[in-house]
């Protein structure tokens, strides 16, 4: 029991105050799925003003993944899933885009820029 404790301390040390917080619980959790350059399922999702958001990707082909507006991006591979985790501080309706499939890069480019979702943000 001793050890354990001292274990338990020596973690808390070691994680420290910002690794505690990214533990905290999100909101609202989406679990996403590119599949052949789509998303599979629904295309929206809503969230409420002031909520810890995780927008969770699983992908079957490399994407670098853009949360316009509160301008998140992420990078996922197949068998490494891309999280966005955010507060949900502005209403709106903002759009996810794949900016490249593979390994094309595309930003501004135009041409492979593809929305996959909408995330919309209500308020409270
Ligand atoms: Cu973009």
């Amino acid at each position: 029991m001793r050890s354990l404790a001292i274990a338990l301390s020596a973690f808390m040390l070691l994680g420290g105050p910002s690794a505690f917080a990214a533990e905290q619980k999100a909101d609202a959790v989406a679990e996403l799925v590119i599949k052949q350059r789509g998303l599979a399922g629904k295309n929206t999702f809503r969230v409420t003003e002031g909520q810890i958001v995780e927008l969770r990707w699983s992908t079957d082909e490399t994407v670098e993944l853009h949360l316009h507006g509160y301008d998140v991006l992420a990078k996922a591979k197949p068998g490494a899933p891309a999280v966005m985790r955010f507060k949900a501080h502005a209403t709106g309706r903002y759009p996810v885009t794949v900016h490249g499939f593979g390994n094309k890069h595309s930003h501004g480019g135009g041409h492979s820029e593809k929305t996959m979702l909408y995330l919309e943000v209500y308020p409270k």
